[in-house]
């Protein structure tokens, strides 16, 4: 018996089995049980004899057991853990990363230029009285950009800006010359979008104003950014233009000296002279809030550039709607581009 138990408990490939081994010899109703149970009809003097036998084989059969169980569950054990084990050099589930927009780096590379030259940097209103985007800048009613079509206007007589010069008047509201400032925004004009105009996009508005500052000053700004955007060798190039709140005003272009071979002039923005009848209308806001008039006998420049077109050339993108399109197609690409 001990040696059909010790075979069939060596066979035993799992714990249920070996668990039936275990009733059918050492269990209640077993084998060896039952052996024990009998020793009470045994005559008296063999009783002793045949109970140390069994015994030994129940030992000998106990300690099989045991032995047998301690190595299926250790072997249970170990597949257990196999199939749950976590092979940490697998790679990852790849959380996308996010990553900056293109206008918001441009902005940051733009704003890092002029922090360096000493400007404070600031924004301001996107939805704007119509006396801050036109009147106070000199552009009277009958100026194309005055036109129904240009402009979202709000119920409320209000408008979203057309460009961000509102913010000169702002600034120089609150704040008395010398000034350097420039402030960076949406803007938003009625208009029908193509591959290089959208209805929304962004504009980064200069402001110097102190006394004595000169046209040359104001290239030597733009040629300054420039450099800080496109290097040492960088080229800026002036040409005369209309805006009413300057005098006389420009429009500037840089070159851009791109080594996949797609160099050229890049219009960039519109800039000039701070018009008197801009300083003038300053001093009246500034009088109304009870403040002094500060600006009479002032000079100063103003230029206001579009960051989208700087983005478009500097990431090879095509269209300013891919901007705003939300793609992720277009946007992944920038993904962990900080
Ligand atoms: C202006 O908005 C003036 N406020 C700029 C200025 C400021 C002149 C200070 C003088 C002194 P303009 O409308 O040209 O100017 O726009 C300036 C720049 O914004 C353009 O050169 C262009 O880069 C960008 N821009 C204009 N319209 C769009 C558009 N629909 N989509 C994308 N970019 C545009």
């Amino acid at each position: 018996m001990q040696e059909q138990a010790i075979q069939e408990i060596a066979a035993a490939q799992d714990l249920d089995t070996l668990q039936q081994v275990k009733t059918r010899y050492v269990g209640k109703k077993g084998l060896v049980t039952q052996e024990l149970g009998a020793l009470g009809k045994l005559p008296p003097e063999e009783r002793k004899a045949r109970g140390a036998e069994i015994n030994v084989v129940r030992t000998a059969i106990q300690a099989a057991l045991d032995e047998r169980e301690g190595v299926l569950k250790r072997e249970a054990l170990d597949a257990r853990l196999r199939g749950e084990a976590i092979d940490v050099t697998l790679p990852g589930l790849g959380l996308p990363a996010g990553g900056l927009h293109p206008i918001t780096r441009v902005y940051s590379e733009l704003t890092d230029i002029y922090r360096r030259m000493g400007y404070e940097v600031v924004e301001g209103p996107e939805v704007e009285e119509e006396h801050y985007n036109f009147e106070a800048l000199n552009i009277p009613w009958y100026h194309p950009a005055r036109e129904l079509q240009d402009t979202f206007w709000l119920e409320d007589g209000r408008l979203l800006r057309t460009h961000t010069s509102n913010m000169q008047i702002r600034y120089m509201v609150e704040h008395e010359p010398p000034l350097k400032m420039v402030s960076r925004g949406k803007v938003y004009r009625y208009e029908a979008t193509d591959a290089t105009h959208e209805a929304m996009f962004h504009q980064l508005e200069g402001l110097v104003v102190g006394d004595g500052i000169s046209m040359a000053d104001l290239k030597g700004t733009i040629a300054e950014m420039a450099r800080g955007l496109y290097g040492a060798g960088a080229k800026v190039r002036f040409q005369p233009s209309y805006y009413p709140f300057v005098e006389p005003g420009a429009d500037f272009a840089v070159y851009w000296d791109n080594p996949r071979g797609e160099s050229k002039w890049l219009e960039l923005g519109g800039c000039g002279m701070v018009h008197p009848n801009v300083f003038r209308a300053v001093d009246d806001l500034r009088e109304q809030a009870g403040k002094e008039r500060v600006y009479e006998g002032k000079t100063g420049f103003a230029f206001g550039l579009g960051p989208e077109r700087i983005a478009m050339l500097k990431y090879g993108i095509p269209d300013i709607r891919y901007f705003y399109a939300n793609d992720p197609k277009v946007m992944g690409q920038f993904r962990g581009e900080l």
